[in-house]
């Protein structure tokens, strides 16, 4: 290991023992921590069950950066390969577009062996999925509707979606012996103010009961339901709102998840997570971040990051949290979103973990909230990336931007020569 990063991360942990902190134990602690790496920002969400079929369901991906991934094996090349510049072990999150079978398949027809080649792949890599069902780009979704769809023939359909889904998350959880999380986010709801607000909201909730009956054990498949204020498409009402699924979850025990782009734009989710888990007993988080509209760009050391990393160090609250991460940007190069989004979301927890918190807790406790004030803005130029820079290393990745050039090698030798196909399919 470079000698500056020994020396630098030793006057660092110095600095961080005199307020108590054991900055080795918070090493050992942040390599356990697992974040859920969204398959879909490797392609632009196209999934490979229907190519030719556009993003639907109120979600957009702008920008045509050369290079997505065109197959499930150069989707798992891509992993791969960002996997291996971002510290620690990790997940992958699959939507159910993203089958690898040659055989023509419906959504509803899906089953465990469409997923085999994924489940063989992470097995080696010694990887967890995650799970999703797709109710989106899709044509029996092009209205906008799937579980609370008034058509029964439709509304059906898409519960049978829902049950296959489930028996792949499970089969994934079994066969590679961690608990697989399966998300379930629809977009259904109107562009315009609805009349009747109440019987879709009765349907969703009636096929959700359905799919849900069929008991899975919770060491191989937990389920959560996401939320979501507007959509492109659904600005007036959506069905499955937060208090919808809210409600749902808590009475149904149903893992909550919360996207940081789904809410108000002044409405944080960091300031849910302990409500949340007070009542509920898992949360499935979708690290993004929302920009005006759109809630999918690539995630920042923004401070909405913090307070989520810190919510989650502080009410330790990591055990009872699948943290996965949620955005699509095709104006960067694929690999480079991921790795800056996960290694901003694990950095963030390590910054959250050099935190003084149990001093800071008694400071608030006493009422000095002068000292909470200085203390906690001091802290914000404590020399954690001298942290970061060490532990980095010692987990054997590129040390601050050395990643860089390793993935813009990585553009050269292999993204740009998929450019002619890609186009290709870009256009067609
Ligand atoms: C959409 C939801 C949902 C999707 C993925 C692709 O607004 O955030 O989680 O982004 O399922
Ligand atoms: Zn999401």
């Amino acid at each position: 290991m470079d000698q500056s990063v020994i020396t630098s991360y030793n006057e660092a942990k110095k600095l961080y023992a005199a307020h108590g902190i054991d900055v080795d134990a918070v090493l050992d602690k942040l390599a356990e921590v697992k974040v859920s790496l969204h398959c879909w920002q490797g392609d632009d969400v196209r999934g490979f069950l229907f190519r030719d079929k556009e993003l639907s369901g109120g979600i957009a991906v702008t920008g045509s950066y050369p290079g997505r991934a065109r197959t499930p094996r150069e989707l798992r090349d891509d992993l791969e390969k960002a996997l291996s510049l971002i510290p620690g072990k990790h997940r992958v999150n699959l939507h159910a577009i993203y089958a690898d079978t040659d055989e023509k398949v419906d959504l509803d027809e899906l089953e465990p062996r469409h997923f085999q080649k994924w489940v063989d792949w992470a097995k080696e890599q010694g990887l967890a999925l995650d799970f999703n069902p797709t109710y989106f780009s899709h044509p029996k979704a092009e209205d906008g509707f799937t579980l609370s769809h008034p058509d029964e023939e439709i509304r059906r359909f898409w519960i049978r979606h829902g049950k296959a889904s489930r028996r792949i998350a499970e089969h994934f959880g079994r066969e590679l012996g961690q608990t697989c999380y399966t998300n379930f986010w629809m977009p259904d709801g109107y562009k315009d103010a609805p009349v009747d607000r109440l019987a879709p909201r009765q349907r969703l909730a009636d096929s959700l009961d359905e799919i849900f009956e069929e008991q899975i054990d919770e060491r191989y498949n937990i389920d959560g339901v996401e939320s979501k204020l507007f959509g492109i498409g659904s600005e007036s009402y959506v069905v499955g709102s937060h208090e919808f699924y809210l409600g749902y979850g808590l009475t149904r025990g149903k893992a909550i998840t919360l996207d940081a782009g789904h809410f108000h734009p002044t409405e944080v989710i960091s300031n849910k997570l302990s409500s949340v888990l007070l009542f509920g007993k898992q949360l499935i988080l979708h690290v993004s971040r929302p920009v005006r509209w759109d809630s999918d760009h690539v995630v920042t050391m923004d401070d909405e990051l913090l307070e989520i990393a810190r919510e989650l160090v502080r009410g330790d609250l990591l055990p009872r949290t699948s943290l996965g991460l949620d955005f699509f940007d095709g104006s960067i190069n694929h690999l480079a979103a991921w790795i800056i989004g996960t290694r901003n979301t694990i950095k963030a927890l390590l910054r959250a973990m050099l935190e003084p918190v149990d001093k800071l807790r008694q400071i608030e406790r006493d009422g000095d909230f002068t000292s909470r004030l200085a203390l906690t803005e001091e802290f914000k130029s404590y020399p954690f990336g001298a942290v970061w820079d060490y532990y980095c290393a010692k987990q054997n990745v590129p040390v601050r931007e050395e990643w860089l050039s390793e993935v813009k090698n990585h553009e050269r030798d292999v993204l740009l020569k998929r450019e002619g196909g890609a186009k290709e399919t870009v256009n067609s």
